[in-house]
């Protein structure tokens, strides 16, 4: 029995700005921490970031939440382990939910790292180095909105712009952006918003000079993605669609990719998306660590992530205050005057958690120690 207490908190937090992509818009964020404790008084901190809707996936964070406590949780406390691939195998049981398995496989990877006092990123085959900050940019009511926010993104030193786009919201959107900034590294991204019908407006982006085009058609359809990426040279660049190191494979096999967008959430843990870059590395497809507007928990290992040598495109992965007025860690996440974000050189998620704030500002609290359930 290693580990003696778990807690749950569930918060709420709103976005500086609304965030719109084709699955429609978020004002604030529902967020779920998980806080493990060992036998010693060590600790570790995860973070889920399921949605309010089944939009970007089936998970929500009520259900995942649910799943979490009733089922997930009593997998870790009944077998005692602490060790994040250990977890994963008993936790495997549990079918789908990889947001929920990854917020307490997180925790289990920084409590891990902090008893070894290295560095989440040297766990995770990275080093504390500097990282690529790319930001994402939401659907805007108008181009000159949009414009506006390149702009602004590109003074704060954003090193990558990727826009996102749906039926309607494309091709001019984005020939207004590259007319007016030039030859900035810039991509888009559909969130699966298209069909294979759709095929002239991806050959007119075709003509846009971008990095790559993100997740463009439905996440189960592989195949479309194949006959796109055979009719234009743009990069095409998966999200939604690889849900494992199976699934890139086979996307890879089939031609559907040539980049991946690697998120731990979406894998199952980032133990996972570490094997993911390693294969990723090995079978020369691009990969960049994506992100889910996460608090500055999530984000530590999404830095960590970062800093694998397969990362070959810039992250989306931006500073603290593009999504918040005030983060839950200290200090926050900043960007650096080339552009990037320092990967600590500290045990752990080398930021302080702010477990005080998070105490005042969850709506609910569990926990589960041993010898009880939850
Ligand atoms: O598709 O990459 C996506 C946010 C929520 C859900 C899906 C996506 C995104 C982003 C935001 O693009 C990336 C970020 O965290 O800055
Ligand atoms: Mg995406």
């Amino acid at each position: 029995m290693e580990i003696r207490k778990v807690d749950i908190y569930l918060l709420e937090m709103k976005l500086k700005e609304e965030f719109r992509t084709s699955f429609g818009g978020i004002k604030a964020r529902p967020v779920v921490l998980v806080r493990v404790e060992e036998r010693g008084g060590e600790e570790g901190w995860g973070e889920l970031v399921a949605e309010w809707g089944p939009w970007y996936s089936y998970e929500t964070f009520e259900v995942s939440l649910l799943v979490l406590k009733k089922f997930i949780v009593p997998l870790l406390m009944e077998s005692g382990t602490r060790d994040p691939e250990e977890f994963l195998r008993l936790a495997s049981r549990v079918r789908g939910y990889p947001m929920a398995k990854t917020a307490v496989e997180e925790a289990l990877v920084d409590l891990s790292a902090r008893l070894r006092k290295i560095p989440v990123a040297e766990v995770l085959g990275g080093r504390p180095k500097d990282v690529e900050a790319g930001v994402s940019i939401g659907i805007k009511p108008n181009i000159k909105e949009l414009l506006d926010e390149v702009k602004l993104r590109l003074d704060e030193g954003y090193r990558r712009v990727k826009i996102k786009i749906e039926p309607g919201f494309d091709v001019k959107p984005v020939s207004a952006v590259r007319k007016e900034f030039g030859d900035i590294p810039l991509q888009v991204d559909a969130n699966g918003a298209y069909s294979i019908r759709d095929l002239q407006i991806f050959e007119e982006l075709d003509k846009q000079d971008l990095l790559m085009i993100e997740q463009p058609f439905a996440w189960d359809d592989l195949l479309a993605h194949r006959v796109l990426a055979r009719k234009i040279s743009t990069p095409i660049c998966l999200d939604e669609s690889i849900a494992s190191v199976q699934d890139l494979v086979i996307g890879w096999m089939l031609g559907s990719l040539e980049v991946v967008n690697v998120k731990p959430a979406r894998v199952g843990g980032v133990t996972v998306a570490k094997r993911m870059l390693d294969i990723a590395l090995e079978l020369g497809i691009g990969a960049w660590i994506g992100g889910m507007l996460e608090t500055g928990v999530g984000r530590a290992f999404l830095v960590a992530l970062a800093s694998h040598p397969a990362v070959s495109y810039p992250n989306d992965i931006s500073a603290s205050n593009r999504y918040w007025d005030e983060d839950i860690v200290e200090p926050p996440w900043t960007l650096t005057s080339r552009g990037t974000i320092e990967v600590p050189n500290k045990p752990g998620l080398g930021v302080e958690v702010l477990t005080d704030r998070i105490e005042k500002m969850s709506r609910e609290k569990w926990s589960v120690s041993r010898g009880t359930v939850a």
